[in-house]
């Protein structure tokens, strides 16, 4: 049995959700519509939306809204779901937990859950090294305590991020994140001592990987000096920026540089991780091995957790009570985290990825050969995303991009795009999503393209 059949028939929870698509009113729909206008009366105007509904169950590769509007679920609420939506092993795992205690904190009176997702994470992550994780509440929280670790150790102070990287919206994660608009703007002084690599963007540059490293590597030398450098931080699939996938041999140069030049080296797989890119981890994808990984998202079925991970005299460089926070490995969390590891490792997800993958990458090439406005189909696994072009001129074309998946999202067809132009849809379903649901995404994606 397929993991998406294992999912579909489950016997609790959002995946025994009718998998359909089905347009009962316009999308919004009056219930909908009504509590979007208590939203922009009661909710701060700088928290947007993408999806015009009032959301009331979900699961498999549905979002079910108030007005009975069955939507296809290709984003996982921005790649969270992985294991789908109310997952009945994540269900059952959180039910006992919150029966038994909500918190106690972990720095207060440990509990074995938080304990167990760190030996989860130090055997599942990239490398056979030695090593020890901390738990956080957000990827942004998790980016901020790897640039604490890393800074500890090395004691040196600069951190490099790359064009085109996002890593989070608080002060610090805002400064390594690369757009202005929307995640920067007006929201300055950002925290010092962060510098800007190019990025190896194969579309866009035409270098190969060895000759975009050169380039990384000889501004990082020269605008910043290996001597101050703490770290580099780089997502090996860059999600916000644009699924953007480094030419081969680009990462793997950069690891050996920082290696060569004690520097820490931290991949952020907050959007990648967990199976999402057809391996466990994005660096598993290219070959490397990071000192530190964070982690976040698809870690626990839609539970807020996020980790860092790395090699051991690293993450033991912080002093005792360095490193913590009130809510961070919540056990709540924790419990819905070893039930979706336990999902990942043993229910065929990673292979689930790359079949969906396979779906994507194909009916998305087959657009593009006959729309040149699509310039380019990339990304690994379940991690797709078409990026659009004027066709004369390479241009990115942003209104085009909103227009199709505004149409798309009339349909029912829950689409995210992305891209610091822009110009980009990308393509994220939960991998519990059934392949009949995907290809009626896909026809609907087609179809808003042929009208634009
Ligand atoms: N690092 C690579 O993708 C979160 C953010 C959407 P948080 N990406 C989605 C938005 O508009 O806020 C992300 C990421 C990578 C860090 C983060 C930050 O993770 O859990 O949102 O803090």
């Amino acid at each position: 049995m397929s993991a998406a059949e294992t999912l579909t028939v489950a016997p609790v929870g959002g995946p025994t959700l009718p998998q359909e698509r089905k347009l009962a009113t316009a999308i919004p729909g009056p219930k909908s519509a009504e509590l979007l206008a208590r939203k922009s009366a009661a909710v701060a105007a700088g928290v947007g939306h993408t999806a015009p509904v009032h959301t009331i169950a979900a699961g498999g590769g549905v979002i079910v809204d108030a007005d009975g509007n069955s939507l296809i679920d290709l984003g996982s609420g921005i790649a969270v779901t992985s294991v789908g939506n109310s997952h009945p092993k994540v269900v059952a795992a959180v039910q006992e937990q919150v029966a038994q205690f909500t918190h106690t904190c972990f720095m207060v009176s440990p509990y074995e859950s938080y304990v167990a997702v760190a030996e989860a994470l130090n055997r599942v992550t990239p490398g056979d090294h030695e090593k020890k994780s901390a738990l956080f509440n957000s990827g942004a929280e998790a980016v901020e305590n790897a640039i604490k670790i890393a800074r500890k150790f090395t004691k040196k102070q600069a951190v490099v991020a790359f064009d085109h990287g996002y890593h989070g919206r608080t002060n610090l994660t805002m400064a390594l994140t690369a757009k202005a608009m929307p995640y920067k703007s007006g929201f300055g002084p950002f925290a010092s001592e962060i510098y800007r690599a190019p990025l190896s963007y194969p579309f866009r540059d035409g270098l190969s990987g060895a000759d975009a490293a050169k380039k990384a590597i000889s501004v990082i030398e020269k605008q910043v000096g290996a001597d101050n450098l703490a770290a580099i931080i780089i997502e090996p699939i860059q999600g916000e920026g644009g699924f953007i996938v480094p030419a081969d041999g680009f990462l793997p140069a950069l690891v050996e540089w920082a290696r060569a030049n004690d520097v820490v080296f931290i991949a952020d797989e907050i959007q990648t991780g967990f199976a999402r890119t057809g391996e466990m981890f994005a660096s598993d994808v290219f070959g490397i091995v990071p000192d530190l990984i964070t982690t976040a998202k698809g870690i626990a079925g839609g539970l807020p957790l996020a980790a860092v991970t790395g090699r051991s005299e690293i993450m033991d460089a912080s002093h005792a009570g360095g490193l913590g926070g009130t809510y961070g490995g919540n056990p709540v969390a924790c419990a819905a985290a070893l039930a979706s590891i336990d999902v990942f490792e043993n229910d065929g997800l990673i292979e689930r990825a790359r079949e969906i993958g396979a779906i994507l990458t194909s009916r998305l090439t087959d657009i593009q050969a006959r729309d040149a406005r699509i310039g380019e189909v990339r990304g690994h696994g379940a991690m797709i995303a078409a990026e659009f072009v004027d066709p004369e001129t390479n241009e990115p074309d942003a209104a085009l991009t909103a227009a199709v998946a505004k149409a798309c999202i009339a349909q029912g067809v829950v689409v995210l795009t992305c891209g610091t132009y822009g110009n980009v849809i990308r393509f994220l379903p939960p991998l519990s999503i059934p392949d009949a649901l995907l290809h009626e995404g896909l026809d609907v994606v087609a179809a808003a393209l042929d009208a634009a």
